[in-house]
């Protein structure tokens, strides 16, 4: 199903690593208010918890399911309930990051589990779920070491392990009524949809007979029928056995090529006038099947793909401009990073801290945000989703929502500006010298707060002010002192 299940927000936030707890009162004291459609949260399942000596509790080992119980780093089953009820009661949605793939990879016998269930990797046995043996694909895999080893070959990409993960075989009945069973768990509690990690490893055939089978969404917050949001992690740049396309038919799919599209404009790699007909026209899938994002949870890190092109709150300017550009323009449904900061150590080309897990007490307890006076974050999380750049621009999205880019312009290199409709106007400049230019806003007559350098409160603004006149033009100024490259005004901006 392609709809989020909420109501008018457009953007979504993954709160990489948040405790239960947290996201609850995040929902209520700067999600809803703000007007963000609702939250990504990490695996909620049971994961191996692993102490690897050097890489203690790593951030991947969620992706390393032992059972379907609801205990995680994160929090308990009621601490979960109790988040997803606190969230939809404010208007948030839920949408659960689901590991159905694989199991977790393989490790010595008697290495624990966060909600302290047994397993033994060696021989697939996980008997809190239970599965054995029999529920996984080995005997359909034919690669050498049961790994894959090339992506070319669409059987292997579906049947053999991703890096060493047991993979399971969604093709048989008892597999999938495990996975209903706890997919069903989810969407009773309130769950609004599942972002479906790894999902280029399983048939898209299973799949659809696997989220088919899905309830409906409770009727307490939802519309009665209602389906489950699904999106899928699919990375697809081209060049390989599997594309995007083949998941469409069961909800979005991430769209790979964005963030690294982006990253290389903002770079100064391409220019960005390019941009006017940045979507479909550049061979990414239609906007209706897309889920869009600056950086994920692994191309943050070098996981994943996009490589070095892509953008995240270490280079803070240039993020703030493609995120702005990303919430502005009316391609896919997107979906906003909220990270946790870690040194990186950097030996040949490879961050050797890549594996870091969240903020934590000497007990490896996950540790909560605090909140500094201007709204930012502490205790080691970054919070981009609380930088006023980012979320002013959360607001733009809704109020231009329903209307089409119109009245581009561009200096015929890295200086561009549009509107939405009548109702929202962005200028962006990535030049190495001054924007001043006189531009078609399309909003009616009078004076607007530019959301970037500042905010409305009360019938005034804390930043730059914008006069359109009755002709809908106004004069636009982005000096290269400026602390960002971007101005944005929308009609809830008008002083
Ligand atoms: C950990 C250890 C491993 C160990 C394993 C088992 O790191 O050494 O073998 O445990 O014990 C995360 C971490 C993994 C971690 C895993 C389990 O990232 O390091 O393994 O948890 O704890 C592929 C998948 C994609 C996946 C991505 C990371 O297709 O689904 O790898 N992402 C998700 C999650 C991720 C998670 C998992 C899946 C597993 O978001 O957090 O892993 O649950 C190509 C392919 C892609 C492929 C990449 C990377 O990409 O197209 O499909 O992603 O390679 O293998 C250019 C190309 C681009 C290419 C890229 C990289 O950009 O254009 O196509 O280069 O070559």
């Amino acid at each position: 199903q392609w709809e989020p299940n909420s109501g008018n927000g457009q953007a979504i936030v993954h709160l990489f690593e948040w405790k239960w707890s947290d996201i609850a009162a995040e929902c209520e004291n700067f999600l809803g208010p703000r007007g963000f459609a609702g939250v990504q949260i990490s695996p909620p399942n049971e994961n191996a918890a692993l102490y690897l000596g050097e890489q203690t509790r790593p951030w991947w080992e969620r992706y390393q399911p032992v059972s379907y119980r609801l205990f995680t780093r994160s929090g308990d089953e009621n601490a979960f309930k109790d988040m997803v009820n606190r969230c939809n009661s404010v208007g948030v949605r839920i949408y659960a990051d689901i590991v159905i793939n694989h199991m977790t990879g393989w490790h010595p016998a008697g290495t624990g589990a966060t909600g302290g269930s047994s397993f033994d990797a060696g021989s697939e046995s996980y008997p809190a779920v239970p599965y054995s043996g029999f529920d996984f694909n080995d005997a359909n895999c034919h690669t050498g070491s049961g790994n894959i080893e090339n992506y070319g070959d669409a059987e292997q990409v579906r049947n053999c392990k991703l890096v060493g993960l047991n993979d399971l075989n969604q093709g048989s009945d008892y597999v999938r009524g495990k996975i209903k069973d706890y997919l069903n768990t989810l969407v009773g509690y309130g769950v609004a949809g599942f972002r479906v990690d790894a999902s280029k490893h399983m048939w898209p055939g299973d799949m659809k007979v696997i989220f088919d089978s899905v309830n409906n969404l409770p009727t307490k917050y939802f519309k009665a029928g209602s389906r489950p949001f699904v999106f899928q992690e699919v990375i697809d740049l081209g060049g390989e056995a599997i594309g995007s396309m083949e998941y469409v038919g069961i909800g979005r799919v991430t769209e790979f090529k964005y963030g690294k599209f982006l990253g290389e404009a903002f770079r100064g790699k391409n220019q960005l006038k390019w941009l006017s007909n940045f979507g479909e026209g550049w061979g990414m899938l239609d906007r209706a099947y897309s889920l869009v994002f600056i950086d994920n949870h692994d191309n943050q890190r070098g996981h994943g793909a996009g490589g070095d092109m892509i953008l995240t709150f270490r280079q803070s300017k240039l993020y703030k401009m493609a995120t702005a550009f990303m919430l502005a323009f009316p391609y896919g449904y997107t979906r906003l990073m909220s990270s946790y900061y870690w040194d990186q150590n950097w030996v040949n080309g490879q961050d050797k801290n890549d594996w870091i897990g969240p903020p934590h007490d000497d007990n490896y307890n996950t540790l909560s945000p605090t909140f500094n006076t201007d709204g930012s974050c502490g205790n080691g999380w970054i919070c981009e989703h609380r930088w006023r750049q980012i979320y002013s621009m959360v607001e733009f999205r809704n109020v231009a929502h329903g209307t089409d880019m119109n009245d581009w312009w561009d200096n015929g290199n890295n200086q561009i500006a549009f509107c939405r409709g009548d109702r929202g106007f962005i200028a962006i400049n990535n030049e190495g010298y001054d924007m001043k230019e006189t531009l078609q806003t399309c909003l009616s007559a009078g004076k607007y707060c530019d959301v970037i350098s500042g905010s409305k409160e009360g019938g005034s603004c804390t930043g730059k002010t914008v006069t359109v006149d009755g002709a809908g033009k106004a004069y636009i100024e982005i000096t290269t002192m400026e602390e960002d490259g971007v101005l944005a005004i929308h009609a809830n901006s008008k002083l």
